[in-house]
């Protein structure tokens, strides 16, 4: 049976320090994702060895590839080139990762042979026809459940998918990117419109493996004319984890952080604009371009946060980030009203809900809407709050202790693991007074 985590934070204290937090996650996925399609042999460094990204590497040894990890996030993957996969010998399990599933059924549908892809409870509930619907209209053969969930049943239908059109329903990068790695084994060319921008990583980094991805504005196409050359990634830390101690050395006290070589895409940097909008004091420093991904260290000084109207366009920009950010508005003077959030009822867990439940339980005034929340900035209290398996949701309430009045328990925390195993480590150093119990 696993373990249970639960997360015991003291009130109070300040951050201080400098850092350097996991590497990107969803960079991580991708990078295994296609240097076992790659020609040569890839080098990764900044790997991500945390549960979500290594269930990818998992399944691309399961297909036959060979991947060494060399400890310290370096990463050898021997390509076998873009028709190279082999036949898994069981299902592959992709445990609490969407990333892996939703990404893999495309790159899978177009396969010379059958897969079948499983996860954990909560990636078992996680809505699958967002890609199974566009798939199928290429020619896939992909059952889910009645209720459009995994398992996902996918027979290999190679040489037989043709390319669409396909103007996405919601802002999802995962779709996204499920569409252009099915276009790769398509015939004629595959189109894929976004309502606004998501996540850029799997067209920057085919591109970076010589793969070509059209870009015009919101749309990206690609065709199955085309290798991967090997080549060497270095993936920065990411801005969603990054993102506990941005909203933690804001409001905490005193405190006064800097955070090393963090990926600053633009597609991913809404929760800096958020911040700064609610009078954060953050520094972009010495940026540069890294492997293609523009990189920076960002400095964060406490500063009293105010409440604000969160911008739509800025939803896609920050969407893992808002778990921490309810905690900023329960920090900030007045009101903060977050609107065109919807997206955020289908992740690890109902994020709205969720987060509006523990708020309460702390004695803030939130208010769940159907689409975001309306959060009265104030005092937040002690209790003990429920994280449902949620990572970032537990990493959440861990930093709300930071400027709690009595200490805050947090349930269910293991799923910490799957993207930010060094967390507790990582917080502690810089000041957060944090102790975890298993049972
Ligand atoms: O992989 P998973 O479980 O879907 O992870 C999450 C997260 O919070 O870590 C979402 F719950 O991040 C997604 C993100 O929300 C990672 C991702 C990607 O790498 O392409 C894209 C986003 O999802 P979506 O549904 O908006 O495409």
């Amino acid at each position: 049976m696993t373990k249970k985590i639960t997360f015991k934070v003291q009130n109070g204290g300040s951050l201080q320090g400098e850092a350097r937090v996991a590497g990107d996650k969803s960079m991580s996925h991708r990078s295994i994702m296609l240097g076992s399609l790659a020609e040569g042999v890839t080098h990764v460094t900044g790997f991500l060895e945390a549960e979500d990204a290594l269930a990818t590497l998992q399944a691309f040894r399961d297909m036959g590839v060979e991947i060494e990890q060399n400890g310290d996030g370096c990463v050898t993957i021997h390509g076998v080139g873009k028709h190279g996969l082999k036949a898994p010998k069981a299902p592959l399990y992709l445990g609490n990762s969407g990333t892996s599933m939703r990404l893999l059924s495309g790159l899978l549908a177009g396969q010379a042979f059958d897969s079948v892809l499983t996860g954990d409870e909560s990636l078992s509930k996680r809505p699958m026809k967002r890609v199974t619907e566009p798939l199928a209209k290429m020619g896939a053969d992909i059952k889910t459940t009645e209720k459009g969930t995994a398992p996902l049943e996918i027979t290999g239908r190679a040489g037989q998918l043709t390319g669409i059109d396909y103007v996405m329903p919601m802002a999802s990068a995962q779709v996204k990117s499920c569409l252009l790695l099915a276009g790769m084994y398509a015939q004629g060319e595959t189109r894929v419109t976004e309502p606004a921008p998501t996540r850029d990583h799997t067209e920057r980094m085919l591109n970076g493996f010589g793969y070509s991805v059209h870009v015009d504005k919101n749309q990206a196409s690609i065709t199955a004319n085309g290798k991967l050359t090997a080549m060497t990634i270095d993936v920065p830390s990411d801005i969603s984890s990054a993102a506990f101690f941005l909203v933690g050395a804001s409001i905490a006290e005193n405190s006064d952080v800097l955070l090393k070589h963090v990926g600053i895409n633009p597609t991913r940097t809404g929760v800096i604009d958020i911040l700064r909008l609610m009078g954060a004091n953050i520094e972009v420093l010495n940026e540069r371009i890294v492997g293609g991904e523009p990189v920076a260290d960002l400095r964060v000084i406490s500063s009293q946060l105010k409440g604000i109207d969160i911008p739509e366009y800025l939803v896609p920009l920050a969407i893992d980030e808002f778990p921490v950010l309810f905690i900023a508005a329960a920090c900030a003077e007045g009101e903060t009203r977050l609107t065109g959030a919807e997206e955020l009822r289908v992740k690890e867990s109902d994020r709205i809900q969720v987060m509006a439940d523990g708020l309460q339980i702390l004695g803030v005034n939130a208010q769940p809407t159907s689409d975001g929340m309306i959060i009265q900035g104030g005092t937040i209290g002690g209790g003990i709050v429920e994280s449902h398996g949620d990572h970032r949701i537990a990493m959440a309430f861990a930093i709300a202790g930071l400027r709690a009045t009595a200490p805050i328990t947090i349930l269910d925390c293991a799923n910490v693991n799957t993207s930010f195993p060094t967390f507790k480590k990582l917080a502690t150093d810089l000041g957060l007074q944090l102790t975890s119990e298993e049972s």
